[in-house]
């Protein structure tokens, strides 16, 4: 039987600014960046999700926003509502205002998270009918309140997580497709929250982007994880985003899957 993949899957992306070597760091130290290259990695990552059929939407580029190319912070899909979020970084709030047009044409219900509240989108870890929303310096308690207040009457359960090792709860973990909870020890607080967790041995294999049920997107910077991942049978395909890991970025964190 052919199938053709629908373009029901939109990827939303934004290019790498020119200062993006410029970006925030909370956990590592500044180290050279090299633009050209990022630029290169970026194009491949979306290539990436073009090539398994996915439209790609990108938004226009935001060279005043060292990361905003880091587009999941400022938006969160749960089932038919986008959420905008108010990002805890100050650099980072001026980039909600292009995602507000791109978030009504997804044609679902929007809302946004307003002051006092913070809130990063590389924080929420969705897991089922779960989601776990990190409380760190991005993210505060009005913000995960006000998403509380948007998620419970939709089925959706909210678990708070302490998070003071990672900038983000997804720079610690993320979930595979059967829903494990996958990190890097160092860099969780407490695994006990989450009802399975399974140790990764880089801190670059973190992060995964569930393609289909049986496959994940990778960094290439984790060999280690990857041959762990691919041992419980899954299909690991990896892309090279070193550039962005030096600020704290990964393969999660470079766009919005709306799907
Ligand atoms: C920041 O500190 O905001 C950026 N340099 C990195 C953001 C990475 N975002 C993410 O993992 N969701």
């Amino acid at each position: 039987m052919v199938t053709t993949e629908p373009a029901h899957r939109t990827l939303l992306v934004r290019p790498p600014s020119p200062a993006l070597a410029d970006g925030e760091l909370t956990h590592l130290e500044r180290v050279p960046v090299d633009a050209a290259l990022a630029a290169a990695q970026w194009a491949r990552y979306v290539d990436v999700f073009r090539d398994l059929g996915w439209a790609v939407h990108e938004l226009p580029a935001a060279d005043q926003h060292p990361d905003g190319v880091f587009v999941e912070d400022t938006v969160v899909v749960f089932d038919d509502l986008v959420v905008l979020t108010r990002p805890g970084a100050l650099s980072r709030r001026g980039e909600i205002e292009s995602m507000r047009p791109v978030a009504a044409a997804t044609g679902r219900e929007v809302a946004e998270i307003t002051e006092p509240g913070t809130l990063e989108g590389g924080d929420i870890l969705k897991v089922g009918r779960t989601a776990y929303v990190g409380r760190t310096l991005r993210t505060n308690a009005e913000g995960a309140a006000q998403l509380r207040v948007l998620l419970e009457p939709r089925g959706w359960t909210v678990v708070e997580v302490p998070v003071t090792k990672a900038l983000h709860l997804k720079t610690a973990v993320t979930a595979l497709p059967d829903g494990t909870v996958i990190g890097y020890p160092p860099l969780v607080d407490d695994p006990s929250v989450f009802e399975t967790f399974l140790a990764v041995p880089e801190a670059e294999g973190t992060a995964v982007v569930v393609l289909d049920q049986g496959t994940v997107l990778l960094s290439e910077g984790a060999p280690g994880t990857a041959a762990l991942l691919r041992e419980r049978g899954l299909t690991v395909r990896t892309t090279p985003v070193s550039e962005f890991e030096k600020l704290e970025g990964c393969v999660t964190c470079l766009s919005v899957r709306v799907r």
